[in-house]
């Protein structure tokens, strides 16, 4: 891979965003490449996280604004509809968890990749922001969607007007990033984080993520139903019988993600 760093890590993967020298800014080789490894992840049994990360002192500055060769010809449907929205897509659908270690700047579609994983922990120091009216787009890549679930209409339009540079702790009082780590720990903290997720019952965290991820499109009576359907699946796994002996003989679970 050229554009991102993979390392397995047990049952771990850890994605590296690898173009330091731009912010990690986005080109059409690092979409083919991340969309690949997202597959790919999706095939492997014996992966059970995805921690996505960045190189060097950003997470993503979004599109790399150098890559497009001619604007007038450029056209922004067909880049976003062939390549970045499969990219989301598939984040969105792995039934696994993807935690996003933000590691520094997060600017525009990498705002929208970020929003695409699961959980997120940004390293204190991070910098976010939207930058698209910065040159006169709008939110794209998912981001409208994901950031009016998480922080409404009226915020999205704020940081999306202003291009307001919010800090890591603004950005987690409105709910963009989940937690928030000092700089000197950020790395050790990431890495225990996502082992943590990785060792547990991938199966069931796989089927809550798909169940929550569209729990807005359902009435209570289909969420109902739904619960039930997936519990009786889950209520089948092998880690579910671990979990239940586990807890009998009085010592932590060691799930399987079966
Ligand atoms: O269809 C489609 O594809 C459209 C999709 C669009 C989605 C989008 O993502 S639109 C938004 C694109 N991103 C931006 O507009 C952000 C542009 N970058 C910036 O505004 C600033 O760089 C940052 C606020 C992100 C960070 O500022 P700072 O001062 O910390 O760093 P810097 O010095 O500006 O950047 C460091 C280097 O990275 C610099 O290179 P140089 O001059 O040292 O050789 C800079 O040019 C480069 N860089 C940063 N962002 C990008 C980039 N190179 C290419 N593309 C970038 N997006």
């Amino acid at each position: 891979m050229e554009t991102i760093k993979l390392e397995k890590l047990d049952n771990l993967l850890v994605i590296k965003l690898n173009r330091p020298e731009s912010l990690n800014a986005i080109n059409k080789r690092m979409l083919s490449e991340l969309y690949q490894a997202f597959s790919d992840a999706q095939k492997d049994n014996s992966i059970r996280t995805v921690l996505l990360t960045g190189e060097g002192k950003g997470f993503c500055s979004g599109q790399d604004l150098k890559d497009i060769e001619n604007f007038e010809s450029f056209s922004f449907y067909d880049h976003l509809v062939n390549y970045y929205n499969p990219l989301i897509l598939k984040m969105k659908q792995l039934e696994k968890p993807i935690i996003v270690g933000i590691n520094g700047t997060c600017a525009g579609a990498g705002i929208s990749l970020a929003l695409a994983g699961d959980i997120r922990i940004a390293k204190k120091s991070s910098k976010f922001t939207l930058a698209f009216s910065n040159i006169g787009l709008i939110t794209d890549s998912g981001s409208s969607y994901f950031l009016v679930k998480l922080i409404g209409i009226s915020k999205t339009l704020e940081i999306l007007w202003t291009n307001e540079v919010l800090d890591s702790q603004k950005a987690l009082e409105l709910g963009i990033v989940n937690r928030v780590v000092e700089d000197e720990v950020f790395e050790k903290e990431i890495l225990e984080f996502s082992i943590k997720i990785a060792n547990g019952p991938t199966k069931a965290y796989g089927i809550s993520k798909r169940l929550l991820n569209k729990i807005e499109e359902l009435t209570l009576i289909e969420v109902l139903e739904l619960e039930a359907q997936y519990q009786e699946v889950l209520g089948k796994s092998e880690d579910f019988k671990e979990g239940i002996r586990a807890f009998l003989e009085k010592r932590k679970p060691e799930f399987k993600g079966k």
